[in-house]
């Protein structure tokens, strides 16, 4: 396979075809998705994150649909099998065959067999609806629909902790932007664990200045622990003496998404009661999102501390994922967000994951700063879902330039564009497929 470095050497050979040019980065990107293949899921990046992740599979399935609609389904159904019988999907279905020590915490910690406890945003349906578009495959949307149903009444029933329709996470990992600012306040709450009393992995593999702090692992430690040993039951979560409980937008927009996408599934598969069902749950979540989240002076939706009932008031890029929502009423004041100094859309290299006038602004920090290019993907079709064309195309050409110029890097510097964390990053890479095989 072609390498990212063959492309740059291109590049600077002054190579102009941009034809040929997307052939090159498709086939390279082909063979990151190859390279971190297991036979029926892929690994996010074979050092730091040797298991299947929840969200990463959703995003990679929507790349692989491109070159392979077989293992894109496989991907789905991989994933799906770790289901628990109370309708979550775990965050991490870990792979049998990898030892023990490769990454923490790993199974034994979590003592639910061989998954994690706790969930990730719902983008499956979006995945599975997309992956069959791309090859109709009515075995599979048949089978994968009660799956994805059961999947949101966990969330719907369990998970509504602030009783105002909207999850609440219940770990800063659910949210998928781990070490994000937002949480900073909810988990200061939080007694961290000694870091003594365990290893941390994920500093074998990444600059232990971009990552989280020992106190805050620590912090997530126990959380999980407290979780674990409650045995992952939502009802008592909220007396924990250590509980996060947080309604994150970027979750809950991506919930009210995924009902929209449920209703077109229910819809192909002649259920037309179902359907009107689920619109009206992503009615009914985009209205508690703009009742409860949405700050109008600030032109923004803030995450709020289910336990306390206040907002969080920092920008993270988790407040720009309603724009997925077509029907969202203050989608304009959050465009004049998303293009004014703080995301500097149109000028910024992806989508920032924070505030590029905070003082606390850093580029190069997990989540606190950097681009990641699953949420340039989300905003992008968040453009195109507001008819803010010009903007999407720009947005697409700089993930796609980002990704050829960083050897496919899990997060990039928004401001100077260098790459940081893994590379050759399977959701970058299947997101840049997928960007190549649609135009804006
Ligand atoms: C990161 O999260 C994991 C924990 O789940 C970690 O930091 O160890 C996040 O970026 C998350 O969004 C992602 O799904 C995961 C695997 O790529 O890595």
């Amino acid at each position: 396979m072609q390498s990212v470095a063959h492309l740059n050497d291109h590049r600077r050979a002054g190579v102009t075809d941009p034809t040929g040019t997307e052939q090159w980065l498709r086939n390279a990107a082909a063979g990151v998705l190859a390279g971190n293949w297991l036979g029926s899921s892929t690994v996010p990046s074979r050092g730091l994150y040797p298991h299947q992740w929840s969200w990463d599979s959703a995003f990679i399935a929507l790349g692989l649909r491109h070159l392979s609609p077989e293992r894109a389904r496989l991907e789905l159904r991989t994933l799906f099998e770790a289901q628990w019988a109370d309708g979550r999907v775990p965050h991490i279905v870990f792979n049998p065959a990898t030892p023990a020590e490769a990454y923490f915490p790993g199974p034994a910690f979590w003592q639910a067999g061989q998954t994690s406890g706790i969930v990730q945003p719902p983008v499956h349906a979006l995945a599975v609806w997309e992956v069959y578009r791309a090859n109709p495959d009515t075995d599979f949307l048949k089978a994968m629909y009660p799956k994805l149903a059961a999947w949101h009444e966990y969330l719907r029933s369990r998970r509504d902790l602030g009783g105002r329709g909207l999850v609440s996470i219940v770990h800063p990992w659910e949210s998928g932007m781990d070490n994000s600012p937002a949480w900073d306040g909810p988990l200061s709450r939080v007694r961290p664990i000694d870091p003594a009393e365990f290893v941390r992995r994920d500093l074998e593999h990444g600059d232990a200045a971009d990552r989280p702090t020992d106190d805050d692992y620590g912090r997530y430690v126990r959380l999980a622990a407290g979780y674990r040993d409650l045995g992952y039951d939502d009802s008592h979560w909220t007396s924990f003496a250590d509980a996060f409980a947080v309604e994150d937008p970027g979750f809950n927009a991506l919930f009210a998404a995924a009902e929209h996408v449920m209703a077109e599934i229910a819809t192909e598969l002649g259920l037309p009661g179902k359907a009107a069902g689920h619109r009206a749950h992503a009615a009914r979540i985009t209205q508690a999102l703009v009742s409860t989240l949405w700050d109008a002076e600030a032109g923004f939706f803030f995450p709020r501390d289910a336990l306390l009932g206040e907002l969080v008031p920092r920008f993270t890029c988790a407040g720009l994922l309603p724009l997925l929502l077509a029907d969202l009423p203050v989608a304009e004041e959050l465009l004049r967000t998303a293009t004014g100094p703080r995301f500097g859309l149109g000028v910024a290299l992806g989508v920032p994951s924070y505030d590029l006038t905070a003082a606390d602004f850093d580029a190069a920090k997990y989540w606190r700063g950097p681009s990641w290019f699953n949420v340039g993907w989300l905003v992008h079709r968040g453009l195109l879902a507001h008819g803010e064309l010009a903007h999407a195309r720009r947005l697409r050409s700089d993930l796609l330039d980002s990704a050829w110029r960083n050897d496919f890097a899990e997060y990039t510097d928004p401001l100077a564009g260098a790459g940081h964390g893994a590379r050759a990053f399977s959701w970058t890479a299947a997101l840049t497929v997928d960007l190549l095989s649609s135009t804006t």
